[in-house]
């Protein structure tokens, strides 16, 4: 595998069965190869902030005993520039062209972490700044959430799942909740792939106006009732996400949206799954986050293993 961006670069490498076979191989013993990434170097880039992320990753790389270099664009190194032949006399120092080609010589694999802007949809859904990077570091790159996706996430969500189930084909909600400021649409889109993808029943939840990207959810039931789609469900899954149409908008803060113990009422004693950061009270009630059927620890756990096998293709893919 020589990229890891989307479901399909796992489909069209191992293949996402014996992908999940790994994976739920190295979560019962995250120490079986550690010598594939001897005297390798993973370098991670941070264009956004992180917490899960970064540390999993870097964790990940530890176990399969490779070596970490870890940058916050902006803070540690330069800002950089991404938009293509302008005159560099604002606030960005150094070009993503550099920045990547250099990052390309001291590593042997990179993770890079671009947000939408949430201001040019075309650019951020032809995910223009993780394809130069791709294009201008010349080495393996993994998204470490892009524009569009958050492929470790989504992937630490499927092995969370499998784990998980008390069923064959567990009934999956996808449900839009309030949160104060515009987020991306990356991890719902990128969620809606993966699931479409699993052995599960998928329905996604959300306000009017909050439609996804036609790409990700076509095909995909779609209701505009939170209840009826949390009835019978098995795994609740909350997320904010901004609207696609107009673009990166706020169009609802409704807190009748937010899950709370009253709502888990209406499911099938369902297990309740957030990527996390959550805001408390907005995304998610204290009592349900808090409570027994609350597994997103388990997920951010989950997040060394999605990335522990994604590293161990992408370092195998270097042999
Ligand atoms: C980000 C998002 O929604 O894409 C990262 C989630 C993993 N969340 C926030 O910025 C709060
Ligand atoms: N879930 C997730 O990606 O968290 P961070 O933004 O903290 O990395």
């Amino acid at each position: 595998m020589r990229r890891f961006t989307s479901v399909q670069d796992l489909i069209d490498g191992p293949g996402l069965d014996a992908a999940l076979i790994d994976a739920l191989e190295f979560a019962r013993h995250p120490w079986i190869n550690t010598e594939l990434g001897r005297r390798k170097t993973v370098g991670l880039l941070f264009m956004n902030p992180s917490l899960r992320t970064r540390m999993s990753t870097q964790k990940a790389a530890t176990l399969m005993g490779a070596e970490t270099i870890i940058l916050n664009a902006g803070s540690d190194s330069w800002t950089l520039e991404t938009r293509d032949g302008v005159v560099m006399d604002g606030a960005a120092t150094e070009h993503i062209k550099e920045a990547a080609g250099v990052m390309g010589r001291y590593c042997d694999v990179l993770g890079l972490r671009t947000f939408a802007s949430l201001t040019d949809r075309q650019a951020d859904y032809q995910e223009d700044i993780l394809e130069k990077f791709i294009r201008y570091s010349g080495v393996p790159v993994v998204s470490l959430e892009s524009a569009t996706r958050h492929p470790l996430q989504s992937f630490a969500d499927l092995i969370t799942i499998e784990q998980m189930k008390r069923v064959a084909r567990p009934k999956v909600v996808l449900t839009w909740a309030p949160h104060p400021k515009a987020l991306p649409q990356a991890v719902a889109n990128s969620f809606v792939e993966w699931m479409s993808h699993a052995n599960v029943d998928l329905v996604v939840t959300h306000p009017h106006g909050y439609e996804l990207a036609p790409e990700f959810v076509g095909g995909v039931t779609v209701t505009n009732d939170q209840d009826s789609a949390l009835a019978g469900a098995d795994f609740v899954y909350a997320k904010n996400w901004s609207a696609y149409e107009p673009y990166g908008q706020i169009l609802s803060k409704d807190t009748s949206w937010t899950i709370t113990e009253e709502k888990m009422l209406l499911t099938n004693r369902a297990q309740f799954m957030h990527c996390l950061p959550a805001r408390r009270n907005m995304i998610v009630s204290d009592g349900v986050l808090d409570g027994p059927h609350s597994i997103v620890l388990q997920q951010a756990a989950n997040r060394v293993v999605s990335a522990q096998t994604v590293l161990y293709y992408l370092l195998k893919g270097l042999q």
